[in-house]
């Protein structure tokens, strides 16, 4: 019965190092890296949100609506963390052409965190058929504090400064709020609802990789990654 179990991993290793010389062999800007975020301890509650202040946003729920500061699940995995490449990128990279929308919906930003590119159009709509004021809070790009009376509404605007994470509020709802990594190039992710996320295409380097929640702050870590390679940075940021 052991032997047999060597045997078995005797193959599995074989097979790992045949795979090892395609490894060699792996494209340039083939890296990866990944893992996942979690909680250290219990967060806070979430408070249930009084949207009677404009009957149009309440009319748009059935179900209580609460506030979204930390979204944590009974595993402790935290969705919406925004993970970015902050040093070790040294190649510049031209904005995409498709825009990234975030849109007012039920008087509720959606996405609520999301990344886009230095460059990178924004369109911001409303879909509601209630005043939104969108007002940008950024710290090293310029402010703007539109409002969009109409729904369908579409206002494009774009950042020319990274910025991690820029901050949006409605002036007229004060639950509202969204949070834009704004990076100089493509090497971004949000986590996802099981606290996982992805960043790949990576060319072979060192890199400084930083976390950024909106309430439980920011850490990094250092990561070397090859062409072909999967590196695991998992991040675990303390209650608050
Ligand atoms: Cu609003």
């Amino acid at each position: 019965m052991i032997a047999k179990r060597t045997s078995t991993t005797a193959i599995a290793v074989a097979a790992f190092l045949a795979a090892g010389i395609t490894w060699q062999a792996a494209a340039a800007d083939s890296g990866t890296i990944q893992g996942k975020v979690t909680i250290k301890g219990a967060a806070a509650k979430e408070i249930q949100i009084d949207m009677n202040a404009d009957p149009k946003c309440a009319s748009m729920h059935n179900e209580p609506v609460f506030t979204q500061r930390i979204l944590v699940n009974d595993k402790g995995e935290i969705k919406d963390a925004f993970v970015w490449i902050k040093e070790g990128i040294s190649k510049p990279y031209d904005p995409p052409a498709t825009p990234v929308v975030l849109n007012q919906e039920g008087c509720i930003y959606k996405p609520r965190v999301f990344g886009i590119q230095v460059g990178q159009e924004l369109q911001i709509k409303n879909s509601d058929s209630t005043l939104h004021n969108v007002h940008a809070m950024p710290t090293v790009n310029r402010e703007f504090n539109l409002a969009q009376p109409v729904q369908g509404m579409v206002t494009t605007k774009k950042f020319s400064k990274a910025e991690v994470c820029l901050k949006f509020k409605c002036d007229v709802h004060p639950w509202m709020f969204a949070y834009a990594g704004v990076v100089p190039h493509p090497f971004f992710a949000v986590s996802a609802a099981d606290g996982t996320y992805k960043i790949g295409g990576l060319p072979a380097g060192e890199y400084t990789v930083e976390i950024w929640h909106n309430k439980l702050g920011t850490q990094e870590l250092k990561v070397k990654v090859g062409d072909g390679e999967c590196k695991t940075a998992d991040f675990a940021l303390e209650a608050k």
